[in-house]
């Protein structure tokens, strides 16, 4: 019997459910993942108890020696996996990471393009609801409404005329490969910094499978929990001549004590994903959700963009009568994990939006490839082609459980 088990079987018993709903459902969430046992690990280690404020060598509590050694670990690990001058691996979320990256380089009131929540983009990248857009100048930039995907001609366009202090590249729903030297072209052009939040894509730039913006942004925030497969977190990497801005708008500008057993788990991800296997498992993420795309479409769904270069997929279920909303729940009730999401110039409010965003990271952790991917498209497909039925659901919903515990889960089915 575990520690917990004993001393507190209530938790207990709500952790051994969701571990078996991880287990026995399909998880498609495509800013999810599976952290490996290692990961876990680090993360639920005794630098839970450190208070570490400040940087290695250079704290404002006494007892950090290995607090120092592992922070230090991390940033020479993230320096070499995506080849950049300097790291900050405190950031604690996606969020925290956007704000600090803000606050080092730019004023309240500063212009700012970002890509518009409704078509793709982040709520930190200039929404009106969250600080970015309360703080900054936000001049929203869009897709194409033809192709669906971003028109670089029509970005140079609209930033020579608004000259942003920074353009920020990286979506959090867009399926398709972003050009980050012709982001970096149109900066230079306007006299804007190039921000690239990479949080989606962070696993696929780490194994070679997308562009990195490494040699193009002049800072580049992201979490590390989603393709990249770390711990919840996130970090800040940049150009030297931001480091110093950086880490101060990191702390003391917007955070207090750094979350030291993250950020030894952040250390184990990112050796993680310096390995081989993980490259591997970086290009099998985007083969995979190829052959998932094409099978959907095949089956009669529309994708936005007509497809994808990424994990990414945002279907349009507009092509099968129903929201996204009504999608997403009916694929749960089948033991497939979504979610909804708004589609380019979608007509719905995003409490109930027209798109379903589906990523093939965790399946693919899981070790699966096409075969699983066109197994599960069939799924997919016959659920939202009856999604009131709820025959179908449970059928699905059985043979997706039978078929989900044939597949080990990192960190949880190879778990001591
Ligand atoms: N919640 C994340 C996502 O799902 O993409 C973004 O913050």
């Amino acid at each position: 019997m575990s520690a917990l088990e004993r001393t507190d079987p209530d938790v207990a018993a709500i952790i051994a459910d969701e571990r078996v709903r991880q287990v026995e459902t399909l998880e498609m969430i495509a800013s999810e993942n599976y952290a490996s046992a290692a990961v876990l690990e680090a993360t639920g280690s005794v630098f839970t108890n450190k208070y570490a404020e400040g940087y290695s060598g250079k704290r404002y509590y006494a007892g950090n020696v290995h607090s120092d050694r592992v922070e230090t670990l991390a940033i020479d690990r993230a320096k070499a996996l995506f080849g950049v001058d300097h790291a900050n691996v405190q950031p604690t979320s996606g969020a925290e990471a956007n704000m600090a990256a803000y606050f080092a380089t730019i004023e309240p009131g500063d212009t700012v393009m970002g890509l518009s929540l409704d078509q793709g983009g982040h709520l930190t990248h200039g929404s009106p609801v969250n600080f970015s857009g309360r703080l900054y100048t936000i001049v929203p930039y869009t897709v194409d409404r033809e192709t669906e995907m971003l028109d670089m001609a029509a970005i140079r366009r609209q930033a020579l005329e608004c000259r942003p202090k920074i353009i920020v590249a990286g979506y959090t729903a867009y399926p398709r490969a972003i050009d980050f030297a012709a982001f970096a072209e149109v900066a230079a052009a306007c006299g804007a910094l190039l921000m690239v939040d990479m949080s989606h894509i962070a696993g696929l730039v780490a194994g070679g499978a997308h562009m990195s913006p490494a040699p193009y942004a002049d800072m580049i925030t992201s979490t590390t929990h989603k393709t990249l497969r770390g711990p919840r977190g996130a970090l800040i990497l940049s150009k030297a001549a931001l480091a110093e801005a950086i880490d101060k708008a990191v702390f003391p500008g917007t955070q207090g004590g750094p979350h030291m057993h993250s950020i030894a788990a952040k250390a184990v991800a990112f050796g993680e994903a310096l390995t081989p296997q993980f490259r591997a498992y970086a290009h099998k993420v985007v083969e995979n959700a190829a052959t998932l795309a094409d099978a959907l479409m095949a089956g009669g769904l529309r994708l936005v963009s007509g497809g994808t270069d990424n994990h990414l997929i945002l279907a349009d279920c507009n092509a099968v009568g129903i929201s996204g909303l009504k999608a997403q729940n009916a694929l749960q009730g089948a033991g497939i994990i979504t979610n909804k999401n708004t589609i380019p110039n979608d007509t719905r409010s995003p409490f109930v939006g027209s798109g379903l965003r589906l990523g093939s990271a965790a399946l693919t952790s899981r070790a699966m490839g096409g075969d699983e991917m066109r197994r599960v498209a069939a799924w997919i497909v016959r659920v939202l082609k009856d999604p009131d039925g709820d025959g179908v659901r449970e059928t699905v919903r059985q043979e997706v459980a039978e078929f989900a515990r044939a597949y080990p889960v990192p960190g949880i089915t190879d778990a001591v």
